[in-house]
């Protein structure tokens, strides 16, 4: 059956409020916004017009910051009529750590213990709201946590400050029975000149020193790892072998830039494959979140063209996945590149004295093991043949 690559809700493709929703404003633009707002139920029809399985927020996204009781309110059910209408699920909240003043030296890490006790008190009033409307994961994305300086910051501090803050907030929602998972997004720069836990790998490392690791994972992101000038995919199997892959942002990125959060698909076509054929064979069954937006160039046809277009990148690629797993010239390359070789299995594996006496008795010749040629080129001309379709 030809594959028309349309979105389906066991896709479990999502978007934020603030993607779709984006004004096209840059920082080089920022009081000229090329496209006017919609509200949160109308974004929420757009991404159901596109066939989106679910939708995101931060809770200003949802409920503005200066917003009454009654407004807020207001807003709430009509987002909830929009959700009913389409069909669309919340499985992920998150709180605006970073726009407001009052975030300019950071929210939880912050050398002012008001704006930090600010902070948590933001944050659990999100985890209320994203609970209302069903979501289970919660992101924290320290944007503002971080320095331009270090010359009245201490790195300990806000590592004590942070983890001070998520295990506050893990108590809340188990006190409150919100059964929440955390995921922290890690980010080099941008806003700040050095975001504290810069990459995925160190947030997996930070994970292991809080109170509650268990319910703490990662929410990696693509153009993240990119802007730090990594491999995407190697950092999503490394949260995942760690059981930590809780949630993941993509978008699209060119290395050594500003945060670009492009539309997925848009430049980085072979790491995007390699982590499409990840996600794909290890069987993640969490949100495909596109946390990106459209060109400033875009009206809102362009906008739609941007959703559409992330999700129908994300299907190529698994067709794509699927066709070179299916080839035998390539699988049987792949095989032979992996040189399965019985005779070193007694030497590998759980250590044992024995073994590793017979092993440092062992010689190789490494001469004839290093002349080996391993088939790289063929095999990864034989991908690009595949990816623009001329295999
Ligand atoms: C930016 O990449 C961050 C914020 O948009 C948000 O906190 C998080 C959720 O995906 N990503
Ligand atoms: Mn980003
Ligand atoms: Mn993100």
């Amino acid at each position: 059956m030809a594959n028309n690559f349309q979105p389906k809700p066991e896709h479990k493709f999502t978007f934020g409020l603030w993607t779709v929703g984006s004004s096209g404003r840059d920082q080089f633009a920022t009081n000229d916004p090329i496209r006017n707002s919609l509200s949160p139920a109308d974004l929420v029809r757009l991404l159901g017009e596109v066939g989106a399985y679910g939708v995101n927020f931060h809770d200003n996204d949802l409920i503005p910051m200066d917003a009454t009781p009654a407004e807020a309110d207001k807003i709430k059910k009509e987002f909830r009529k929009a959700l009913d209408e389409t069909g669309l699920v919340v499985p992920m909240a998150t709180t605006n750590l970073f726009s407001a003043a009052i975030f300019k030296d950071g929210a939880f890490t912050s050398n002012d213990p008001k704006v930090r006790a600010y902070a948590l008190q933001k944050a659990m009033r999100g985890m209320d709201l994203g609970a209302e409307f069903g979501a289970k994961i919660y992101v924290f994305w320290g944007g503002r946590e971080g320095s331009e300086t270090d010359v009245a910051k201490n790195p300990l501090e806000g590592l004590k400050h942070f983890r001070e803050a998520l295990n506050f907030l893990g108590e809340y929602s188990n006190s409150q029975g919100y059964g929440y998972k955390f995921a922290l997004e890690a980010k080099p720069n941008e806003p700040r000149g050095d975001i504290y836990l810069p990459t995925t790998g160190a947030m997996l490392g930070f994970i292991e020193t809080l109170d509650h690791p268990e319910m703490v994972g990662v929410n990696p992101e693509l153009a993240h790892e990119h802007m730090a000038g990594l491999n995407f995919m190697h950092a999503v199997a490394q949260a995942w072998d760690a059981g930590k892959l809780f949630h993941i942002d993509l978008n699209d990125q060119n290395y050594a830039r500003f945060d670009q959060d492009w539309r997925f698909g848009q430049q980085s076509w072979k790491q995007s494959f390699f982590l499409v054929k990840f996600l794909e064979e290890v069987g993640y069954n969490g949100s495909r979140h596109f946390d990106a937006h459209a060109f400033r160039t875009e009206d809102y046809e362009g906008v739609k063209d941007f959703a559409r277009g992330c999700m129908r990148s994300y299907l190529i690629f698994k067709e794509k996945a699927r066709l070179f797993n299916e080839d035998k010239e390539i699988q049987a390359l792949v095989a032979e590149s992996k040189a399965e070789d019985k005779s070193m299995d007694k030497f590998l594996g759980k250590f044992s004295a024995e073994k590793a006496a017979e092993l440092k008795a062992f010689s190789f010749d490494r001469n004839a093991i290093a002349g080996r040629g391993l088939k790289y080129e063929k095999l990864d001309q034989m991908l690009t043949d595949l990816m623009l379709g001329v295999r």
